[in-house]
């Protein structure tokens, strides 16, 4: 199993956050994508990355445009809302209406799904349920009652998620927050692609393990015999066969394709919370993922897990936890004075 780890430094009173930006973007421009081009890139701004920005009350109007990012050293183009990878954070409270006027100003139909929101269907943003998505040009306006609380996201409903369009919502309890904590931080973990998300579907479309460069083998199947003895090598052998399934298929895209970034940052641009030292740190995790699953944990914290999903549930402390894609999970952990790297790893 191929392990790809993220560092996350919760750092204790650094004086500000960093955040280290994607390598400049010159002359290298040109030919690398047949849509990058000097006149495309001249006319749209660098998306900005790191912590999303907060948007709170109850009118809210989001843009969703094509930006330039750079997570590898290579120029592509994302797809954002406000100009930021994440989108902007959105707060609401509990009982208050809200509004979302949704602007599409890409090439292509887009929409924008609210996940685990409960709202009349006509307000789900799901293409081809009640509407057929948000034309290019055209703003929809979401309206709707809040009657939940907790942590959730919202993204495209379309591949324009994969390409950068996901951000997170924090409902208010009307009666105030149940779970006290000094600080809050979202989570939000990712997979970027350098790769058109056409392609990669195309392949996967074609052969489902086509990403997966660990295919059992003969030597394997020796081993499983030295270990094991003939019989019951054959006979797991025999069953993956059976189910036409692959016991080393754990991902359909991995780490060899994926960019892992966490609230937008790759592993080696360092997210960092700062707290001080015996503070209660709520961390909202969002797996806003495309295909990915992550198992979070954080050498030397524990991690109370107070809520998923938005529920919030009877706490229960772990090491670490696993979280699939559009899955939330509240962690409450209380740092003491010392750095904190946080691992994630993508099985
Ligand atoms: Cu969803």
């Amino acid at each position: 199993m191929k392990r790809f780890f993220h560092p996350m430094a919760l750092t204790a009173n650094l004086p500000r956050r960093r955040f280290v930006q994607g390598l400049a973007v010159g002359g290298a421009l040109l030919g690398l994508s047949p849509r990058i081009t000097a006149a495309w890139a001249a006319e749209r701004a660098q998306a900005t990355t790191g912590t999303a920005p907060v948007l709170s009350g109850t009118e809210f109007d989001l843009t969703l445009e094509e930006t330039r990012v750079n997570f590898t050293g290579a120029p592509r183009i994302a797809t954002v809302a406000n100009g930021s990878l994440p989108a902007p954070t959105l707060r609401w409270r509990e009982g208050d209406s809200v509004t979302l006027r949704v602007t599409n100003r890409l090439a292509e139909m887009t929409s924008i799904h609210w996940h685990g929101i409960i709202l009349p269907y006509e307000m789900d943003g799901v293409p081809g349920i009640s509407f057929p998505g948000i034309a290019p040009g055209e703003t929809f306006v979401y309206r709707f009652k809040v009657q939940q609380t907790g942590t959730y996201w919202y993204h495209a409903h379309s591949l324009h998620e994969q390409t950068g369009l996901y951000g997170a919502i924090i409902i208010e309890p009307a009666q105030g927050e149940s779970v006290h904590a000094e600080r809050d931080y979202v989570v939000q973990l990712s997979d970027w692609t350098d790769s058109d998300p056409i392609t990669l579907l195309k392949n996967l479309k074609k052969q489902s393990d086509y990403y997966n460069f660990n295919q059992p083998t003969a030597v394997d199947f020796l081993r499983d015999v030295s270990e094991q003895g003939f019989t019951a090598a054959r006979t797991k052998r025999q069953m993956w066969n059976q189910m036409r399934m692959n016991p080393t298929d754990l991902s359909d895209i991995s780490a060899y394709t994926y960019t892992y970034l966490m609230n937008g940052v790759t592993p080696s641009g360092n997210w960092m919370g700062l707290f001080k030292a015996g503070e209660r740190v709520r961390l909202r995790f969002i797996n806003a993922g495309t295909a990915s699953f992550f198992d979070v944990r954080i050498p030397g914290l524990k991690l109370n897990v107070v809520a998923t999903d938005g529920q919030n549930i009877e706490p229960v402390v772990v090491d670490e936890f696993r979280i699939g894609a559009g899955e939330t999970y509240d962690v409450i952990v209380t740092p003491g004075d010392a750095a904190y790297i946080k691992r994630s790893g993508s099985p």
